[in-house]
C-alpha cells in the first residue's frame, strides 16, 4: 500500500518541525505549506534532520487558492492547521493580520479541504488563551471561554469554524485544545525561550539583566515533542472530536526563572528586571488544563515535567550561545 500524505500548514515553526519528523518516522509523505520569506526560516527542520525530507508547497493561509493548490498537490489524506500569528503581544499591535491570518486561514483550510477532499482528516491548532479569563479553575472541553487577546479571539473563530464543517458538511474535524508548550525549537519572542537564552548569555558574560512584564502569570507548561503526538493521535480515532491537551501543573513566570537560572548555579533576583513595556494591555492570569478525556480517548499523556523541559532549553542554549562568532 503506498504511504499516507499529510499536509502541514505552519511546517516552519515549532510544532510544525516537531509534527514533520514524527509523521516522517511513522512513514508518512509530508508536505509542508511554505510562505515565502526573506529570510531563512527552515532551522528547525534542518535542526531535527528532515529539511530534505519534507516536501515544500508554496502558499500563504490568506491564499485560497494556493491552499486548494497544495491539497491537490500533496493528495493529503490528513491535514494540520499549524499556521498562525501565534504570538500573543504582537495580537495587539496587528489584529487585522491576527484575525486573517490565524481565523480566516484556519477557514480558508477548512474550506480548500472540502473542495478537494472532504474526506481529508484535519486537525486545528486551537489553545487555552481561548479559556482568558477562567471561568473554572481546571480548564476542560466543557469550560467556557472568554478569550482576552485578539488572538484568542482569532482562534476560538477558528475553533468554531471546525466544529461547523464536522457539523454541517460532516467532515473528519478535530481541534486540539493545547496549552502552552515549549522546546529548544520556540520562538525567541516566547517568555520561555526568552528566560533560557538570557540564562545562556548572562552565564556566559553575553548579557547583564533580563527584562520581562508580568512575572506573576502562570502557565501549564509541557514539552512540544509530546504533544505533536496528540494531534496525530486525535486525526487516528473513528469520530472527530475536541480535546484539551495539557500536563496538569501550572507555575508562575517567576518560578520557571528560578529552575532556568538555578540550572546554571545563578540567583534570577539578581538578573531579572521588571520592565512595564512587557506587560499586556489585558492579561491572562492563570492556566490550568485538565487533559482527563485525551487520557482516556487517545491514551495521550504529558511525559515531561517544567524542570526536565526548562533544563533541557537552557542546555541547548548554552551550547548555541557557545558557538556563537
Ligand atoms: P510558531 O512557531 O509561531 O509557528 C507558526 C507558523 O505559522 C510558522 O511556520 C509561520 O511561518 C506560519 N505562518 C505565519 N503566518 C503565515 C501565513 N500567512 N501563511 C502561512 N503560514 C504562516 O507556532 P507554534 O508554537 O509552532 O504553534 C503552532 C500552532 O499551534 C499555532 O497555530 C499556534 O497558534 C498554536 N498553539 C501553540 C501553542 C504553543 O504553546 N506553542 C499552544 C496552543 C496553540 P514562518 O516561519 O514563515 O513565519
Ligand atoms: O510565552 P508567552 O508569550 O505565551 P502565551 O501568551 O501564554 O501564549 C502562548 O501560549 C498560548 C497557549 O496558551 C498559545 F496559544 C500562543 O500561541 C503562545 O504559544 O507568555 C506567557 C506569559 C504571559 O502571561 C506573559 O504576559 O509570560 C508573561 N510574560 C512576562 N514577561 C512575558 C514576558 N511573555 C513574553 N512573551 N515576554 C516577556 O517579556
Amino acid at each position: 500500500m503506498a504511504n499516507k500524505s499529510a499536509l502541514i500548514t505552519g511546517i516552519t515553526g515549532q510544532d510544525g518541525a516537531y509534527l514533520a519528523k514524527l509523521l516522517i518516522d511513522k512513514g508518512y509523505n509530508v508536505f509542508g505549506l511554505h510562505a515565502r520569506r526573506s529570510t531563512n526560516t527552515l532551522w528547525r527542520l534542518q535542526h531535527l534532520g528532515v529539511e530534505s525530507t519534507v516536501q515544500l508547497v508554496e502558499g500563504d493561509l490568506m491564499d485560497l487558492s494556493s491552499l486548494i493548490r497544495a491539497m491537490e498537490k500533496s493528495q493529503a489524506c490528513e491535514v494540520y492547521n499549524l499556521g498562525a500569528q501565534s504570538f500573543v503581544g504582537t495580537s495587539w499591535d496587528q489584529p487585522v493580520l491576527t484575525a486573517q491570518v490565524t481565523g480566516v486561514g484556519a477557514l480558508n483550510v477548512l474550506e480548500a479541504v472540502r473542495i478537494v477532499n472532504a474526506k481529508a482528516r484535519f486537525y486545528q491548532a486551537s489553545t487555552s488563551e481561548m479559556f482568558g479569563l477562567i471561568q473554572e479553575e481546571k480548564q476542560s472541553e466543557e469550560t467556557p471561554f472568554y478569550p482576552r487577546s485578539p488572538y484568542g479571539i482569532a482562534k476560538l473563530y477558528a475553533h468554531w469554524m471546525t466544529i461547523n464543517y464536522r457539523e454541517s458538511h460532516g467532515m473528519h474535524a478535530s481541534s486540539g485544545i493545547l496549552f502552552n508548550h515549549e522546546s529548544p525549537l520556540r520562538g525567541i519572542e516566547f517568555v520561555t525561550r526568552k528566560v533560557t537564552d538570557a540564562v545562556a548569555r548572562i552565564k556566559q558574560g553575553k548579557q547583564h539583566e533580563l527584562r520581562l512584564g508580568n512575572i506573576d502569570s502562570k502557565r501549564d507548561w509541557g514539552f512540544a515533542g509530546d504533544y505533536v503526538e496528540a494531534m496525530w493521535l486525535m486525526l487516528q480515532q473513528d469520530l472527530a472530536d475536541d480535546f484539551v491537551v495539557a500536563t496538569g501543573q501550572t507555575t508562575t513566570v517567576r518560578d520557571m526563572c528560578r529552575i532556568a537560572f538555578e540550572h546554571v548555579g545563578l540567583d534570577h533576583d539578581k538578573f531579572v528586571v521588571i520592565d512595564p513595556k512587557f506587560y499586556r494591555p489585558a492579561e491572562v492570569d492563570v492556566l490550568l488544563g485538565n487533559p482527563a478525556k485525551a487520557i482516556n480517548k487517545l491514551g495521550w499523556r504529558a511525559t515531561t515535567d517544567l524542570t526536565t523541559l526548562i533544563t533541557m532549553m537552557v542546555d541547548a542554549d548554552m551550547k548555541r550561545v557557545s558557538q556563537e562568532v
